[in-house]
């Protein structure tokens, strides 16, 4: 059995989230989505809504679970026997943020990272893009699962124009 954990702060999940955590499942017999803090990002949502939120749009997904990172990826990908941590790249920019972190992490504990290219129906999504077109009143709800462009909205006190 391998395990890999697809980690991010999920504020809110996106399409583009759901798509690398579908093809993870598609490289590794269970996969783990673990809903974590970003020190250096305040969150819009609590983690018990991201949580809520990331269950709701990987119900489908049988071999995923859904999890809060209660502190360092590493210790939970220790207490899973994750083989991997899995992340979407999108560019340039996210490969500079993602390298460190690759790796610090096999650094801390061994555990590689496997990178999946963003598939490009998604790659301009963005969790804070979609926070700042929605706390304008732009639409959202064809960027992310469904549920979640409510759960941003009343989080943010906008009402939906239905603007495109
Ligand atoms: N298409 C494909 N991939 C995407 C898309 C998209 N449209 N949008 C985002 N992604 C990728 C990102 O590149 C990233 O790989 C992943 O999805 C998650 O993205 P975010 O923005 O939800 O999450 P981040 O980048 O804020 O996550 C950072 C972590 C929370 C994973 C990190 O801070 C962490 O591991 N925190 C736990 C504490 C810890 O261990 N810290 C030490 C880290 S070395």
């Amino acid at each position: 059995m391998t395990l890999a954990v697809c980690p991010g702060s999920f504020d809110p999940i996106t399409l583009g989230h759901l798509d690398v955590v579908r093809r993870a499942t598609l490289l590794f017999d269970e996969v783990v989505v673990g809903v974590a803090r970003n020190a250096s990002k305040s969150a819009l949502l609590d983690v018990d809504s991201r949580v809520a939120l990331a269950r709701a749009a990987c119900a489908h997904l049988p071999s995923v679970r859904v999890v809060e990172v209660p502190g360092l990826l590493v210790d939970l990908c220790r207490e899973l026997g994750a083989v991997a941590v899995v992340k979407g790249l999108r560019g340039g920019a996210d490969y500079d943020a993602e390298q460190p972190m690759a790796l610090m992490n096999r650094h801390l504990s061994g555990v590689e990272s496997v990178f999946l290219t963003a598939d490009p129906r998604y790659a301009h999504i963005a969790s804070s893009m979609v926070k700042d077109v929605a706390r304008h009143g732009g639409q959202v709800d064809d960027l992310v699962p469904p549920g979640v462009a409510d759960a941003v909205r009343r989080a943010l006190g906008v009402v939906s124009t239905g603007a495109q």
